[in-house]
């Protein structure tokens, strides 16, 4: 029997690490990776092909079509929220043109193959816009409907991306004459809260303090924590981050009530993450720095998400909570990695 083909887009990235990792451990797939930079080099083995390439290059992706039968698309590219700020434009490029040209992919592999191409796709709390300060203390756990006025390039692009991908799923090119006798794209959304991984630092993000933190008092680095100490966000480590990407996946579909999923496992403040990165690197050197232009954006996400449906509908529970995610997962990791 022909292995089931995953294929990785930001395979490159943090997230695109642990997927391969995880996927590579403990599954039986073929893992075609695609990254605009060459794929790191410990990742390569566990790849059956890696391409350097771009999203928005068509002839590429049609390429793909025809050498692969691809089962599930991992579609983790995506400029994050600070970077894309500086270039919205390019960001919207990236981000939608990207994510509509793979679902354009998704959808003709599933014609051809007659069965449903499954599309996972890490959308985030970026897709909130909470106005006030006072608004989000009083929110408390948000569901997936509240809030959906996100103010920045990235995080429009998440929640439209959003809605593209419900549009494949259920209503693509409904009024033509074959409507409804050709397979369509599987869509499953995961709304990811700030991640945090011991392996990788993110680039361009605006949760970005949180993994900055760590890691430069790790290094013995000094950091500026760019927010303000009462700045507080959901997170979750990578572990977890990839676990749900394969739980949503591997989900039964008549399971599935809803297309985009709020998951989380704790809520710090900066200064909780302070205190408990001082406590392990005493000798780090951190201060409190606050950009106002960042600190905006980081003020509209939610301090905590409901994610009742995804714990309802395919079982999800993080396995790392704070105590675990950083006394038996982030510190020992990290102080492992720049002791070598
Ligand atoms: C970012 O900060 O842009 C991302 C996110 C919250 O999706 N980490």
């Amino acid at each position: 029997m022909r292995k089931k083909v995953v294929l990785i887009t930001g395979a490159n990235g943090e997230m695109g690490h642990g997927l391969i990792q995880y996927l590579a451990e403990n599954t039986d797939v073929n893992i075609v990776a695609l990254d605009v930079t060459p794929l790191d080099k410990c990742l390569r083995p566990l790849c059956s092909t890696y391409i350097v390439g771009d999203i928005l290059d068509q002839m590429l992706l049609g390429r793909l079509v025809v050498e692969h039968e691809i089962a599930t698309i991992y579609h983790l590219a995506s400029i994050l929220s600070t970077k894309a700020e500086y270039n919205p434009e390019t960001a919207h490029r990236i981000n939608v043109e990207g994510t509509l040209n793979l679902l354009r992919l998704a959808t003709e592999q599933s014609q051809w193959q007659g069965i449903s191409v499954k599309f996972i796709y890490p959308s985030s709390i970026a897709a909130y816009g909470i106005p006030t300060l006072k608004e989000k203390s009083d929110a408390g756990s948000v569901t997936e409907e509240a809030y959906n006025h996100p103010t920045t390039m990235y995080g429009c692009n998440k929640l439209y991306c959003e809605h593209l991908g419900r549009y494949y799923n259920s209503y693509y090119r409904q009024l033509s004459a074959d409507c409804g006798t050709n397979q369509t794209v599987d869509f499953r959304a995961i709304r990811f809260p700030g991640l945090i991984s011991a392996e990788t630092i993110p680039t361009g993000g605006t949760s970005d303090y949180g993994p900055e933190l760590l890691h430069a008092a790790a290094k013995g680095e000094d950091y500026n924590c760019f927010v303000r100490p009462d700045t507080t966000l959901p997170f979750m480590v990578m572990p977890d981050a990839v676990k749900a990407l394969v739980l949503l996946e591997d989900a039964p579909k008549n399971r599935l009530s809803q297309y985009v999923y709020n998951i989380t496992s704790f809520s710090l403040s900066a200064q909780q993450i302070f205190d408990i990165v001082q406590k392990a690197f005493p000798e780090a050197n951190i201060h409190f720095a606050v950009d106002e232009c960042r600190q905006k954006i980081v003020d509209t996400w939610p301090e905590q998400v409901n994610d009742s449906a995804a714990r309802r509908d395919w079982d999800w529970a993080p396995d790392y909570d704070c105590e675990r995610s950083f006394n038996q997962y982030l510190i020992p990791a990290i102080k492992g990695r720049y002791s070598l």
